[in-house]
């Protein structure tokens, strides 16, 4: 079993995706550990996209993050990591496969409609971010 982070981002929050987009997770048989809608700070984005600091994306990036509400999310499930990322499709949606969350409802790079950790190291970190521990049941 493996713990994975997932955001839906501003832009899918504001077009109405969030149900669309949980009933995904929800029918591939991942389990919901964790859920909540927030506006992210400044402070927090900064954090979350920490790895992405030096790049000249980073302020947009930022800016994007914090516009809206999200949904946070903890998904449960084998090698749930991989496999969210998969079914996200490509960073850039002109990569990402039609039946993927992006190939279907993204066109461009910056407005992605949803995150998920890359690595279990940023999986722990995110979710640890976002969630106390007895906020996962
Ligand atoms: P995310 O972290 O949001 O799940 O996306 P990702 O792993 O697929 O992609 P990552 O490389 O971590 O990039 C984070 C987000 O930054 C924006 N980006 N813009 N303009 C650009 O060249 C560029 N590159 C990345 C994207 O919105 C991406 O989701
Ligand atoms: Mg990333």
């Amino acid at each position: 079993m493996e713990r994975t982070f997932v955001m839906i981002k501003p832009d899918g929050f504001r077009r109405g995706l969030v149900g669309e987009i949980l009933a995904r997770f929800e029918k591939k048989g991942f389990r919901l550990v964790g859920l909540k809608l927030l506006k992210i700070s400044q402070d927090l984005a900064e954090k979350h996209y920490a790895e992405h600091r030096d790049k000249p994306f980073f302020p947009g990036l930022v800016a994007f993050i914090t516009s809206g509400p999200v949904v946070a999310m903890v998904l449960e499930g084998p090698n749930a990591i991989a496999e969210v990322r998969k079914m996200m499709g490509a960073t850039h949606p002109k990569d990402a496969l039609p039946g993927t969350i992006r190939g279907d409802y993204a066109t461009t790079i910056d407005e992605n409609v949803i995150h998920g950790s890359a690595t279990p190291e940023d999986a722990q970190r995110e979710i640890a971010l976002f969630f106390r521990p007895e906020e996962l049941l």
